[in-house]
């Protein structure tokens, strides 16, 4: 397996919408394998393809901690089939926006419809912190990030300062 480099905003990629995949082969398989990987390096609990530079409908998520078993979830074409009607603020992060973080507001519950590592149908109810992880990666799918939720200003304002980071980074390096 091979850990990927990580695209942080702004890259057009994180902006496109994605290519549903055709078909789960050895191919996408290494994709998804190594998104796992590069997303426990990171560390991160969810990953989209867009992250690693592939504008692909992929997406790899876990939200196990870490005293507990790994739980990996590898989602092709996932869609959202259902929401709650009662919806949740929580804080949110982004391997794509680091250091970044804002309260957003989502669906408390979510079902998800995907295929899976085999390319077999599935369907996944979730609620907690899986549903917002599920809900965060298909936005990066759709070319969605959590800055998105937010009220202009305040996207301005955070994306300012990712810029800032950067700049900072990149002189420190
Ligand atoms: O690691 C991550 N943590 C996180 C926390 C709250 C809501 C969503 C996430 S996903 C994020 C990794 C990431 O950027 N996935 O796209
Ligand atoms: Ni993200």
């Amino acid at each position: 397996m091979t850990k990927l480099d990580i695209v942080i905003a702004p890259q057009p990629v994180l902006k496109a919408p994605t290519t549903p995949v055709e078909g789960v082969d050895d191919a996408l398989r290494r994709l998804l394998d190594d998104m796992l990987e590069t997303m426990y390096a990171a560390p991160g609990i969810g990953l989209a393809a867009p992250q690693v530079g592939v504008s692909k409908r992929v997406c790899v998520v876990d939200v196990a901690g870490k005293d507990e078993r790994p739980a990996p979830l590898f989602l092709v074409n996932p869609t959202i089939l259902m929401a709650a009607d009662e919806h949740e603020t929580a804080e949110e992060g982004c391997l794509s926006l680091p250091e970044i973080y804002a309260e957003v507001e989502r669906p408390l519950a979510v079902k998800v419809g995907y295929l899976d590592r085999d390319g077999e149908p599935r369907e996944l109810e979730a609620d907690g912190l899986l549903a917002r992880c599920l809900q965060h990666e298909i936005d990066h799918l759709d070319g969605v990030l959590f800055v998105d939720h937010l009220s202009l200003l305040k996207r301005k304002m955070l994306l300012r300062k990712l810029a800032k980071l950067q700049r900072a980074k990149q002189r420190a390096s």
